[in-house]
């Protein structure tokens, strides 16, 4: 924590007071009276649309059921088969017949899958902390799924250089991987423990209704808050506290994935399944403390975060994260999966991994909709997700960055450590490799 003695800028040498971001928030947030949530449905100029409505719905349904879906995929089984292009396996043959029908898909859930919450079998969730993703869910039944969440605040490596005081669920940042299947309920309980008296709360995009869920699970200091949340649509979805000022509670760490797994898996089974979330930082320059060093400690930046430039970007919530601490790891020829998130709260990402090729994804996180194949960059917006699968088949250190490559040295850089033994029919050289000396990208 910053002491409270008068310091200096490290730029201009002007001396100040510290101003630490929770008392400022908090004071933010006393100014701002509990929002009262509308129960008046919202109005929607809908009298040109409704006019327009039979010729609209049946070019919709022409295009997206009919013309395009026959144009893009074409029903004849031997157009692209699976043995002419090893990335593309069976499933997606199943679901290329299956796709012209993908609007049917979206019917609301069977009743196998919606079950009265009160007759619903009782789990717990198990939650993983990243780069860790849960085990595939093998039932065949919807439960009433426990999701315990725990917020806090602590102090922590943000880079090689400062610490930041992050805000978190269940310690960690991003927060814990949830995963669930479609019809279950999400029994949601949040335990505030964050001693700076911030309320914290969650809207979870997997969430249908008001707020995704902020406004029943809003929790002061030492309060707990429960919601029953029914899972209707299957996908990867990012999850984040939007307790006001929602940018801040989202820039300082409060984020995480969740994994609704439709009622009959659509992805296949891989060798290795990892959970990386992208996320920026916005600070302050270092404070100068009384003894003329350079504080270790930086401060949150509201003025940097609005003008979007962030001073720090990173997978898996710090610099060190998925390189010193915990790289992803598989072997030669194993398939490895990334649920990848991008809490943002402002850049895009280019998700790409140096040397490797994705085989599959499922972009924006939907498992309802075919994947793409053989891609090497995915664009994902703040709040937005994809699954990416990959099989190298050449051992060595892949980078994962944002190809928005400057942020490589504002901390955006990660490793797959790939083992076995080299494949000289797909990479080789007669003179021995020469990585550039302090490069990042290719240790
Ligand atoms: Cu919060």
């Amino acid at each position: 924590m910053a002491s409270t003695v008068t310091r200096r800028c490290a730029l201009n040498g002007r001396s100040f007071m510290p101003i630490r971001p929770s008392p400022l928030i908090r004071r933010r947030i006393r100014l701002i009276p509990a929002r009262g949530i509308s129960t008046d449905p919202p109005k929607i100029h809908t009298s040109k649309l409704a006019s327009q409505a039979p010729l609209v719905s049946f070019a919709a349904a022409l295009a997206t059921g009919g013309l395009l879906g026959s144009f893009l995929y074409p029903t004849d089984k031997k157009a692209v088969s699976p043995t002419e292009h090893p990335s593309i396996d069976s499933s997606f043959t199943l679901r290329k017949q299956e796709v012209g029908a993908s609007e049917e898909k979206l019917k609301p859930l069977t009743e196998q899958e919606f079950v009265e919450i009160s007759k619903l079998p009782r789990e717990r969730a198990q939650l993983t902390v990243a780069p860790e993703v849960p085990a595939r869910i093998e039932r065949d039944y919807p439960v009433l799924l426990e999701v315990p969440l725990t917020t806090s605040a602590k102090v922590a490596q943000l880079t090689s250089v400062y610490k930041y005081e992050r805000w978190s669920f269940n310690g960690s940042v991003p927060g814990p991987f949830i995963r669930a299947r479609v019809g279950d309920v999400v029994e949601l309980t949040i335990t505030n423990k964050d001693e700076s008296g911030n309320p914290h709360n969650i809207d979870c995009h997997a969430f249908t209704g008001p707020g995704g869920g902020a406004a029943l699970t809003t929790a002061e200091e030492n309060e707990s808050k429960a919601g029953k949340f029914r899972l209707q649509h299957p996908g990867l979805y990012v999850y984040h506290c939007a307790a006001a000022p929602v940018p801040v509670h989202i820039a300082n760490g409060m984020y995480g994935l969740m994994y609704v797994q439709p009622a009959e898996e659509t992805l296949p089974p891989v060798d290795k399944e990892y959970y990386v979330m992208q996320s920026e930082f916005y600070h302050e320059p270092p404070e100068v403390d009384d003894d003329g060093r350079l504080s270790k400690q930086v401060e949150f930046s509201y003025p940097n975060a609005l003008r979007e430039e962030p001073s720090v970007v990173v997978f898996n919530g710090s610099e060190s994260a998925l390189t010193r601490d915990k790289p992803l790891k598989s072997n030669v020829g194993e398939s490895v999966r990334i649920f990848f998130g991008n809490a943002g709260p402002n850049l895009t990402s280019s998700f790409h991994i140096i040397g490797g090729i994705f085989s599959r994804v499922y972009r924006d996180g939907s498992v309802v909709d075919p994947p793409s194949h053989s891609i090497a960059t995915v664009s994902v917006p703040p709040g937005g997700s994809a699954i990416t699968d990959l099989q190298p088949n050449v051992p060595g250190t892949y980078a994962i960055v944002d190809h928005s490559i400057f942020r490589l040295d504002k901390g955006a850089v990660g490793y797959l450590n790939v083992s076995g033994d080299p494949n000289p029919e797909v990479y080789q050289s007669s003179q021995p490799a020469a990585p550039c000396v302090g490069c990042k990208l290719h240790p």
